[in-house]
């Protein structure tokens, strides 16, 4: 038996193999890497974030509404390998769309976060669904009134975009419609805090 097992040892430092990995992945100095590393660290210090933290961070984030649905979309989102958890490479690919990407990096990704079954197409019920947990997130959930006005503007577009009439929206479409319209792009772009 190794005397040396007997302190769990955590991981407090990047190397210079994860260091360079994530700075040819992302739009991040060695400098804002670290500074991620540190934080991420601070609240994970076994490296991983579970569902149940991430869903208490929304709710801090979003103590007007309930962010429970919302978080539990963008974690699956953001847990690339299916682990059920985050590790701090999922996490900082995250923060660096967040931080520096475009709009159309951007809003394929709020696409991927709402196209729950994975098809490559948004289907009304699924659109519904976006609405109702961007709603419970900004505490707007019985507000029916917003639902609809919201439906209301989202189903011009379908219909505007939708050639073959089939009430599917593409990734392109999607992007497209955002970036036309400041309301939809308001409304339906991520929302990673408040
Ligand atoms: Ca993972
Ligand atoms: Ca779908």
């Amino acid at each position: 038996m190794g005397a040396s097992g007997t302190k769990r040892v955590i991981q407090a430092e990047l190397s210079q193999d994860q260091l360079d990995y994530l700075k040819m992945r992302t739009r991040m100095t060695e400098e804002e890497i670290q500074k991620w590393f540190h934080g991420f660290y601070k609240d994970c210090p076994d490296g991983l974030l579970t569902q149940k933290q991430f869903i208490l961070m929304y709710n801090h984030a979003f103590p007007d509404g309930d962010a429970t649905q919302y978080a539990k979309r963008v974690f699956v989102t953001f847990d690339k390998d299916n682990s059920g958890k985050i590790d701090f490479t999922e996490f900082l690919l995250a923060m660096d769309l967040m931080e520096n990407g475009n709009l159309d990096e951007k809003l394929r990704y709020a696409f991927q976060l709402y196209d729950v079954d994975k098809n490559g197409i948004l289907t009304k019920s699924e659109i519904e669904t976006i609405i109702k947990m961007i709603l419970s997130l900004r505490g707007e959930g019985n507000n029916d009134r917003l639902k609809n006005d919201v439906m209301k503007h989202l189903n011009q577009f379908i219909t505007k975009f939708d050639e073959n009439n089939d009430a599917k929206i593409s990734q392109d479409e999607f992007c497209r419609i955002c970036s036309q319209d400041e309301y939809l792009k308001e409304f339906l772009s991520p929302n990673f805090s408040s």
